[in-house]
């Protein structure tokens, strides 16, 4: 008894044995855990005077799951399985003793203790599916044998995390224990278990969950076709399926064998290395080198929003699901009466899913204060513009901030484009102003670009983070420069998309090449979402460009029924004869030579700009981290995570192979297109961007 090395160690409470694991953050199974684990098992199991061993954890989780840090490592022994083997296999009961998350691995090796009790508050998951992997500790073999195959499909394939009352319901936890009393209610369980003479419960040799499944081909077929949408492009939901398939079809042995191949596989792929990446982007982008983590912050008590058209009504909404009281301003009373009410439907539609009550609405609903008169924002903590995205206007918006807004406080801009140093201009306290650039709808979205400009203070920098994190969202930190990390990239996109219409490829085949490499949507469709009008003015319309002439066709888009494309009343997208036309025509008054265009170039030429786009950002030092330009993507255009991030994906290409491509698109990619020197840099050095540092 006691320490058996640096974070596992063993105790006794009578003939109760105590297996702790200390390691923080989050007790994931490292080799020093797994070492521990498996010497305190053998040692628990052995000495005579033990008659049940309770695991239990250190700290604010149970073991949260395997320490991704040493994925793609050389395995290092003991493996997990050996650890699982000594606990499921030993003389006497081993009970999990759960608070905080007991996840992935953690969950795994609570499955081959014998019983399994918890707190109320903690939580039990699967995860692995968003790090593009699937249980590899026999948790797809153990985990149906106790919820049934239905439950455990959802779990393994969505990650969810499952609290302990559910778990509780589902059998997967024996007995809820106290808060605050795990431990000792954990000792008082396994001194009944012995009194009762209750057996050794191994999941392995459970059967009747599985084999009701046995022979229903459909349970698999009908939940694949369900989640089709949702699976779309990625390799691990499907694998999970599979692995679950084998615990129904095989003995337990022969499904773990399968389970093993498959997560080999995975862990293997360029899909998993790209989730895998993003959790730690995810976690890294919170990090600001010259910000550090106690720099103070300021106390954020009432939020002004000036604007209440769709973005400044999406943005209050973020404020008032966190409690937090919002003052509106509008111009017109209609218009803020209108703002308002968009708002209140919002919140009813969620009252339909359930996701609140009419009383739940009603609260959020009074903290809203509305208001024609920038005055009433006096003592705001913080105010947000939201109005046209228009120089003139928001300095004019500014310069009265500046002389009505208490001291201290931080003033926003939600602009998408502009230049917030100019914005600055406008206040006699340039420190106080930042971007904060939510993404419509902005209730929705998860990203947040909170922008630095050149006078931004640190205590404003760091509010505005830490707010991100409290509204929920993913935010990066990023500089000023037209259209920031996220549109600039968009725009180097758009200006490939665009040149390939001149040289004879039409929108749906664009848009098919970059929703098949797994976005959401194309470009000409996002535009046609979005609103084709955008910025044009009927007045000084001159049918220059494509967008201007179906613009004054009324093709505006999906709102007005079409756009590049044309939709039928459910809003399904057709290729337009109408807009091909106009593009044949611009395209014959350009003279440029016509040409069928492959999926292969329309992706390269894309891609590889929208990469030689990200290369610039980080030169200009612009975007932190390149995996921050990631999150950006990921987050606000809907790449497709298990590639990445652009970034990421360049890195997968290999930055020779993008610049080399590049090169040989040469003119081809626009006359002011230039290959970034850093890129180049990185390239020849062959270094990734991965590497930088
Ligand atoms: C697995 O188990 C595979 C097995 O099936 C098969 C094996 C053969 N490893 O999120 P936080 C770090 S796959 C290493 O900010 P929170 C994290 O990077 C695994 N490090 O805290 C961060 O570091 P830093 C399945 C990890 O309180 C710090 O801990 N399990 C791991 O908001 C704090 O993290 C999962 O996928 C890890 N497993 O949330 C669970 N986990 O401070 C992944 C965290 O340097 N983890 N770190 O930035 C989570 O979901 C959350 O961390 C958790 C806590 C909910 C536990």
């Amino acid at each position: 008894m006691g320490a058996i090395n640096a974070v596992v160690s063993l105790a006794a409470d009578g003939d109760i044995a105590i297996l702790s694991v200390n390691s923080p953050p989050v007790n994931a199974l490292s080799q020093q855990v797994r070492a521990g684990l498996l010497e305190g098992a053998r040692q628990a199991d052995a000495d005579k005077t033990v008659k049940a061993v309770v695991l239990i954890c250190d700290g604010k989780t149970f073991i949260a799951g395997a320490d991704i840090t040493e994925f793609g490592k050389p395995p290092a022994a003991p493996s997990l399985v050996e650890v699982q083997d000594a606990i499921e296999g030993a003389s006497k009961p081993f009970i999990a003793a759960i608070h905080g998350t007991a996840l992935g691995g953690g969950l795994e090796v609570a499955l081959c203790c014998h019983y399994r009790v918890a707190v109320p508050s903690a939580k039990c998951g699967l995860p692995e599916v968003n790090l593009g992997l699937l249980p590899g500790a026999g948790g797809t073999q153990r985990l149906p044998r106790i919820v049934g195959v239905e439950q455990a499909l959802d779990m393994v394939t969505s990650g969810k995390h499952v609290d302990a009352k559910s778990a509780h319901a589902a059998g997967l936890v024996d007995e809820l224990v106290p808060e605050g009393a795990l431990q000792a209610s954990a000792i008082a369980f396994a001194r009944k278990l012995i009194a009762d003479g209750r057996p050794l419960k191994r999941v392995r040799d459970l059967d009747d969950k599985v084999a009701a499944a046995r022979g229903k081909r459909e349970v698999f077929d009908a939940f694949r076709k369900a989640n089709a949408k949702k699976f779309r492009g990625f390799l691990a939901p499907e694998y999970n399926i599979r692995a679950i398939e084998a615990a129904v079809d095989k003995p337990f042995d022969d499904g773990l064998a399968t389970e093993r191949k498959l997560f080999i596989e995975l862990m293997t792929g360029t899909q998993s290395a790209a989730q895998r990446y993003v959790f730690f982007a995810e976690r890294q982008v919170w990090k600001v080198p010259d910000v550090p983590d106690d720099t103070p912050t300021i106390p954020v008590h009432r939020v002004g929003i000036i604007g209440a058209g769709t973005m400044g009504g999406g943005i209050a909404m973020n404020f008032a699901n966190i409690g937090v009281p919002i003052t509106m301003v509008e111009t017109k009373q209609d218009a803020l009466d209108r703002g308002l009410g968009v708002v209140r439907k919002n919140y009813e539609r969620s009252t339909k899913s359930g996701k609140l009550t009419m009383a739940d609405v009603d609260k959020r609903m009074q903290l809203f204060t509305g208001s024609l008169d920038l005055g009433q924002l006096a003592d705001c903590d913080l105010v947000i513009e939201a109005v046209f995205e228009n120089m003139d206007i928001k300095k004019d918006v500014f310069g009265k901030l500046d002389r009505i807004v208490k001291p201290g406080a931080i003033l926003a801009t939600n602009t998408s484009a502009l230049d917030i140093n100019e914005i600055a201009t406008a206040v006699k306290r340039p420190e106080a102003v930042i971007g904060m650039h939510f993404f419509s709808p902005a209730n929705v979205m998860r990203l947040l670009e909170v922008v630095r400009a050149k006078a931004t203070s640190k205590p404003v920098i760091a509010t505005s983070m830490q707010l991100a994190k409290k509204l929920g969202k993913i935010a990066a930190l990023v500089g000023v420069c037209p259209g920031f990390v996220g549109n600039r990239i968009l725009y180097a996109r758009s200006a490939q998309a665009n040149a390939m219409l001149m040289e004879g490829a039409m929108p749906w085949d664009i848009d098919k090449a970059i929703y098949d490499f797994g976005l959401p949507m194309g470009p000409f469709a996002m535009s046609d979402l979005a609103g084709l009008d955008i910025g044009w003015i009927p007045e000084k319309t001159s049918s220059s460009t494509i967008r201007e002439v179906l613009c004054e066709q009324d093709r505006r888009g999906q709102k007005t029924g079409a756009g590049f494309y044309d939709y039928d009343e459910q809003r399904n997208a057709k290729p337009s004869p109408v807009t091909e036309k106009i593009i044949r025509e611009f395209a014959a008054k350009s003279g440029a030579p016509q040409r069928t265009i492959s999926e292969h170039e329309i992706l390269e030429r894309c891609l590889f700009a929208q990469i030689n786009e990200g290369a610039k950002i980080l030169e200009e030092k612009i975007a932190i981290r390149p995996s921050d330009i990631d999150i950006v993507w990921i987050n606000g255009y809907g790449w497709p995570v298990y590639r990445g991030g652009p970034m990421f994906y360049a890195d997968t290409v290999g930055l020779a192979n993008v610049v080399a491509k590049l090169e040989d698109y040469g003119p081809k990619l626009g006359k002011n297109f230039a290959i970034s020197p850093l890129l180049r840099q990185l390239a020849a050095d062959g270094k990734r961007f991965q590497d930088m540092k």
